[in-house]
């Protein structure tokens, strides 16, 4: 029999080469692996590196359903981080595709290799500014006033409107 499916969200960070670019084919890559379907993908974000350097982050997240078990995902996830080039050199360095599952259903999960729900969620700016953009349920006020002083705008910016006189 088909397990039955799965709503898991995935947060998708980049500050390396052209992370938006990059961020773009990731939700494509994504939507097309075995096994997921992508229900929604957040606009794109340009945020401030926290507890990391280098340049400035693009972050998303997206909103899948998938029929994977939550290793397996992970693994998939992985495995499209390594295509993308992705080096390890210390923690939290710079990188050119961060893939992190966030929630899995209602999984709990303290693994070495898989921790659920994602442990650091509920500091991130980068993370709840997106999830709130497509599941505003799963983000009380509250939670996004913990994480009101990072810096956190849309990408690419808008520009500022100008009306012209008649
Ligand atoms: N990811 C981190 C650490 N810091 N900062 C921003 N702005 N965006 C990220 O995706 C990010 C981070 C660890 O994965
Ligand atoms: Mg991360
Ligand atoms: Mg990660």
């Amino acid at each position: 029999m088909d397990r039955a499916e799965v709503t898991a969200w995935v947060a998708l960070g980049a500050n390396l080469g052209d992370a938006a670019q990059t961020l773009r084919e990731a939700l494509t890559i994504l939507s097309d692996l075995p096994g997921v379907r992508m229900v929604k993908a957040s606009s794109l974000y340009r945020t401030a590196p926290v507890e990391s350097s280098g340049p400035d982050y693009i972050n998303a997240v997206a909103e899948l359903t998938t029929t994977l078990t939550a290793p397996d995902l992970l693994i998939a996830l992985q495995g499209i981080e390594q295509d993308f080039g992705r080096e390890r050199p210390y923690h939290n360095a710079p990188r050119t595709l961060d893939l992190d599952l966030l929630l899995y259903g209602s999984a709990s999960i303290t693994s070495p290799a898989l921790t659920l729900p994602h442990p650091r969620m509920w500091q991130r700016a980068f993370v709840l500014v997106p999830l709130a953009e497509i599941a505003p349920v799963l983000v009380s006020d509250n939670a996004m006033a913990a994480v009101s002083g990072q810096g956190i705008v849309p990408y690419p910016e808008q520009a500022p409107r100008t009306i012209s006189p008649a």
